[in-house]
């Protein structure tokens, strides 16, 4: 039996790392979403980040606590189905919960706007977001193309400029002419906010469309109270080396 996402009580659990990581653009969705849906009942209990050189190891191979692939993020809906996997995670969040926009005179079939909000959704998690967690692990110099792991902050950087290019062209500030975000602005949101926190010259030239969308983003008041409440983890990656690799690329001009 399928239950209405506005009206039956949904229980939602999230598990995933203290730190902002792969989960972070769904966390700002599940903050919208329990404030306009009241008959939501939405918790993340974390696991900590010092776990994952030695306890995790054998909390991994709990599936209760991993989850079917034994990595987080995890989703408990209702205490009867768990999800794992990022992008998984936000599609149901967003089929449930109505993020996928609506038909305008442009993009007038759902499927093929479901179509165009995925591909920015892709892009920024997979594109971005996975490529900004992973240089954090392999430290490059972010001023030396031939450094281990410049391509991933590279591919960042060109796949956030077509991110920006894409926006540029809607008639709002979200993608795709809508006047709500979608699952695209808030993922689109996280892959400019995690990149310019690493580092400021890891944008691209010209942002303005995505500054435009974290401004308007921040004035949601779910989200303005998570970020007035100081909710956003500092902490981007759980590698132990992070805090001493951000505060080293912070003394670079
Ligand atoms: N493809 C998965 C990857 C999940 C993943 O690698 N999670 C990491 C944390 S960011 C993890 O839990 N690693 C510990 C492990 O795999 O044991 C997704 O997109 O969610």
């Amino acid at each position: 039996m399928s239950t209405s996402a506005d009206s039956d009580k949904i229980k939602l659990r999230l598990h995933y790392w203290d730190c902002r990581g792969r989960a972070q653009a769904f966390r700002y969705m599940l903050e919208d979403i329990a404030y306009t849906h009241k008959n939501l009942d939405y918790k993340e209990d974390f696991e900590a980040c010092e776990t994952i050189s030695n306890t995790w190891g054998e909390r991994r191979t709990d599936h209760t606590i991993s989850g079917p692939f034994r990595s987080l993020p995890v989703l408990h809906w209702n205490d009867t189905h768990t999800f794992g996997q990022t992008l998984t995670i936000a599609h149901i969040l967003a089929r449930k919960f109505n993020l996928y926009g609506k038909t305008t005179s442009t993009y007038n079939d759902p499927i093929l706007l479901e179509g165009y909000i995925n591909g920015i959704v892709t892009c920024a998690y997979t594109d971005v977001i996975t490529n900004i967690l992973q240089a954090i692990w392999a430290t490059p110099d972010i001023e030396d193309m031939h450094s281990p792991g410049y391509f991933q902050i590279a591919m960042a950087r060109d796949n956030l400029e077509s991110l920006n290019k894409i926006l540029k062209q809607s008639s709002t500030s979200f993608y795709y002419n809508q006047t709500e975000p979608t699952i695209a602005d808030y993922f689109a949101f996280e892959a400019y906010l995690m990149t310019r926190n690493m580092h400021r010259k890891l944008l691209p030239t010209n942002c303005e469309a995505l500054e435009k969308l974290e401004q308007i983003m921040k004035e949601r008041p779910a989200l303005a109270n998570y970020f007035q409440n100081n909710r956003l983890f500092k902490r981007i990656t759980a590698a132990p080396h992070e805090e001493e690799y951000l505060q080293k690329l912070s003394k670079i001009k």
